[in-house]
């Protein structure tokens, strides 16, 4: 199986399963973090940027007021969903970083 094949919303209900920290917002995966400060917040971050490239597979990351982090993700070459999502998704989980 290509992990750079589209998803079908039945398979992606399947995996949602695994991730229960993300949610489905259109055709992309979200999670919303609160840190408990702004240096926490871009640590995390850093974490992050350093799963995605080793994955080669990069989300938008946006941090804003001061504390919390939105990480989206979607698979840009398929225009949607992809194994790969649901694998960088548990990669940043098991980073653990907010203990
Ligand atoms: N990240 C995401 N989220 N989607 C992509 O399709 C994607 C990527 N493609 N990172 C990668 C880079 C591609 O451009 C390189 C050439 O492998």
């Amino acid at each position: 199986m290509n992990l750079r094949n589209l998803l079908t919303n039945e398979e992606i209900e399947i995996e949602l399963k695994d991730v229960p920290l993300w949610k489905c917002e259109g055709n992309t995966l979200v999670r919303e973090i609160v840190a408990s400060d702004f240096p926490s917040a871009i640590g995390f971050v850093n974490a992050v940027a350093i799963v995605a490239e080793s994955m080669d597979h990069h989300p938008d990351i946006l941090v804003y007021g001061w504390n919390k982090v939105r990480i989206i993700t979607s698979t840009h070459s398929a225009g949607g969903l992809t194994k790969l999502d649901f694998e960088l998704a548990k990669k940043i989980d098991n980073l653990n970083f907010f203990k």
